[in-house]
């Protein structure tokens, strides 16, 4: 049983690392980005899935401190990338319900953009739908004050959750992340791979960037490149890797 003490502890003793999965451009091949990925490595019982202990975290509000270290340590991450020569990629970091409700929000992205010298255009916040349609007209106003600050925003597992599409319109987000379940059974089930092709049109008349998740295969990854699809993040490419890891595949990208 996981208990917030444990979570605590893990967090002062350094027990969390951020892995990071590239996106790249479908034309051109290159990793333009990466989504953070909190891993919780325990002394004793090893790896830890985030699927574990996210929605602990979440129940118990341990996830704003969590949160803003995750943040951090990926802001300092892609900023010492830059510093170190390497090209310049975005860093797209998950961000669960309580920290986008939570107050202060903006001026705590300005003070970790500050701190860590990372220039906004190269910081993501990823929000599930489920998030932003809890409240949809305290989102949009929290959303706008973010965008103001030259970030960008993805709508994350699009899809899965309450979507409205009336409200698709009005929410200011710059890119559409497609639920990974769409994209697992695109090549079996006609229907999904309608939805999906609707899903980008969509998409690309609303001048959204669309990235498609967990793509494994070469037949997903051909599926995408005829649709227009602009970055695909998966297992065909990689799966998320510790920072070392994650540093050579970019020295390698060009
Ligand atoms: O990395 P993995 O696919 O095992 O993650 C499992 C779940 O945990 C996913 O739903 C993912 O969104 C969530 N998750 C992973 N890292 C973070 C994080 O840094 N913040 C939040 N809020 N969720 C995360
Ligand atoms: O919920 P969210 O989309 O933020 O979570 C991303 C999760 O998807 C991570 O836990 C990551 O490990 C996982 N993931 C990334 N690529 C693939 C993939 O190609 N296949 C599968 N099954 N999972 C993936
Ligand atoms: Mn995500
Ligand atoms: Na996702």
């Amino acid at each position: 049983l996981l208990l917030e003490l444990e979570l605590r502890q893990a967090l002062e003793r350094q027990e969390f690392q951020v892995y990071y999965q590239p996106k790249v451009n479908l034309r051109t091949g290159e990793v333009e980005g990466a989504e953070a990925l909190v891993r919780w490595l325990h002394p004793e019982r090893g790896f830890i899935s985030p699927s574990e202990f996210i929605p602990l975290a979440e129940k118990t509000g341990f996830i704003i401190p969590l949160g803003e270290w995750i943040l951090k340590t990926a802001c300092v991450q892609a900023q010492g990338w830059q510093t170190a020569g390497l090209p310049p990629i975005r860093i797209a970091v998950n961000l669960s319900g309580h920290q986008f409700s939570q107050p202060h929000l903006g001026e705590l992205i300005v003070e970790i953009l500050r701190e860590t010298g990372l220039d906004p255009r190269y910081l993501e916040l990823e929000l599930t739908e489920s998030t932003v349609m809890e409240n949809p007209d305290v989102a949009i106003a929290t959303l706008s004050e973010l965008k103001s600050l030259g970030i960008q925003i993805s709508i994350d597992d699009f899809g899965t959750g309450y979507s409205s599409l009336s409200y698709l319109g009005q929410l200011p987000f710059d890119i559409l992340k497609i639920d990974r379940s769409f994209v697992s059974s695109l090549t079996q089930d006609a229907k999904n791979a309608a939805i999906t092709t609707a899903i980008l049109q969509m998409a690309q008349s609303l001048n959204l960037k669309v990235v498609a998740e967990g793509v494994e295969t070469e037949a997903e990854l051909a599926f995408f490149y005829g649709h227009q699809c602009d970055q695909i993040q998966g297992y065909w490419f990689s799966p998320p890797l510790s920072a070392p890891a994650f540093e050579e595949v970019l020295s390698g990208s060009k």
